[in-house]
């Protein structure tokens, strides 16, 4: 397949490409999971072994600090000190998430299968949840928000953030403001698979918990999927791979707008995947002058030139052709620039998050409209939900019979008892009901 420069972004024409080719433009990057759990093994049991001891050796060598204390009940931390504009910005995403995540309570449900047969399904919290924060090179408050609210409100008992200390040894002030507003039970100032690792297992310190969240480097990501098939009795949110948008513009769009959101997604790290399908009447040649010099003016300027060096754009000829791209491709992030934007979402299946209309930057999402912004990556929003209320909490069901009710259905369960051979299953009926055994 042959893509035509136009200057530092790849341009297809769907119409032009067979589906091989559109499927492979879909790919996202291979990780080598292989090299990586070569390190993450040992120091996830190395942890698991020795503890704090060993997390601190660790967070020695990778971040170069040293630590004093592994985990700390929050309470232990004093509250940050922060502008009221910081406060201020905060408490509005706080409110919102807060809104729109409350709204994600599902209503009791009962039915009665059979007069007497009384089925229900409650929701119970997860115990203990683990959050981890990533640090690295940009520090991300509103991670702690989206996934410290959500636990706030299933009531978990337990909630423990991990995240990389500073190189003074503090937490980021404005994380740690966020995480106290959110009902963070504990910290833990650690990042890396070390931390993944005391979270599965638990310290001395650091209390285990029952299922592991958020994005996370490689190692990280790495560290989630081993703990989660190793005997740490932990499940985890959903697999991770880098960030990534996709933007349908048409010839309404402007071209300053697209370039700002494209670079958005490409500014957090050099392996983001970027894309836009363009319609027809799209000033790509608009669009490219925009990146380029809106690029030039951003701090990370470089790191989102080289997430642009392996995106591309795709032209499709119609809203069909651009919503199957779009299905195919199942980005974390939609973004959907069009004038009749609205008109879309019954076309859209396969997306993490869907930002409609042109006054929709994906920005929004990540901070403050109220959505969670913890969403699936590298194709799998086909299958994966991004974490809402949900994820913190299981159903059980519950059922109660009367002995009508064992009347109604018992000599349905005897026989198919019977038929599978399980007498003792059909003896726990027919012995209730007073029938020949
Ligand atoms: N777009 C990121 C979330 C984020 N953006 C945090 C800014 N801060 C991944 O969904
Ligand atoms: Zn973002």
């Amino acid at each position: 397949m042959t893509a035509e420069r136009v200057s530092s972004l790849k341009t297809y024409t769907a119409s032009e490409l067979s589906t091989a080719d559109l499927l492979a433009l879909t790919a996202r990057p291979r990780i080598n999971f292989g090299s990586i759990l070569d390190t993450v093994t040992p120091i996830v049991e190395n942890v698991r072994r020795r503890g704090d001891a060993a997390v601190k050796e660790y967070t020695s060598r990778f971040d170069g600090v040293e630590l004093s204390s592994v985990c700390v009940p929050i309470e232990e931390l004093e509250d940050p000190e922060l502008s009221a504009e910081s406060k201020e910005a905060f408490d509005i995403a706080y409110d919102n998430i807060k809104a729109f995540h409350e709204a994600q309570r599902s209503a009791p449900l009962e039915v009665e299968t059979m007069p007497g047969v009384r089925c229900r399904r409650v929701t119970r919290p997860i115990g203990a949840v683990g959050i981890y924060v990533p640090g690295g090179t940009a520090v991300l408050p509103s991670s702690t928000l989206m996934m410290a609210v959500p636990a706030q409100i299933a009531g978990c008992r337990t909630v423990v953030m991990a995240t990389p200390p500073r190189k003074d040894g503090q937490v980021t002030p404005e994380v740690l403001y966020c995480a106290k507003k959110a009902g963070v039970t504990h910290v833990l100032m650690a990042g890396g698979a070390q931390a993944v690792a005391a979270l599965a297992w638990g310290t001395e310190s650091c209390p285990k918990v029952d299922k592991l969240l958020g994005p996370g480097n490689q190692y990280v990501t790495a560290a989630k999927m081993l703990l989660q098939n190793s005997e740490a009795m932990v499940s985890i949110d959903m697999p991770a791979g880098p960030s990534e948008v996709l933007v349908i513009a048409d010839a309404d769009a402007s071209p300053a707008h697209v370039a700002a959101d494209l670079l958005s997604q490409a500014e957090h790290g050099p392996d983001s995947q970027v894309v836009l399908v363009a319609l027809p009447g799209v000033d790509l040649a608009a669009v490219e002058e925009e990146i380029d010099c809106q690029c030039n003016a951003l701090p990370r300027g470089d790191v989102a030139r080289k997430a642009l060096s392996h995106s591309c754009i795709v032209v499709a000829k119609d809203k069909a052709e651009a919503a199957e791209f779009s299905n195919m491709y199942a980005p974390e992030h939609l973004i959907v620039n069009v004038e009749d934007a609205e008109d879309w979402l019954p076309l859209l299946d396969n997306a993490g998050s869907v930002f409609l209309g042109r006054w929709t930057p994906e920005s929004v999402g990540d901070y403050a409209s109220g959505t969670n912004h913890v969403l699936p990556t590298y194709g799998y929003a086909r299958m994966y939900s991004g974490v809402s209320l949900d994820t913190f909490q299981k159903k059980m069901t519950v059922q109660s019979l009367t002995l009508e009710g064992l009347r109604n259905v018992g000599p349905a369960v005897a026989h198919m008892a019977a038929v599978e051979g399980l007498d003792a299953h059909r003896r726990a009926v027919t012995m209730r009901l007073g029938l020949p055994n």
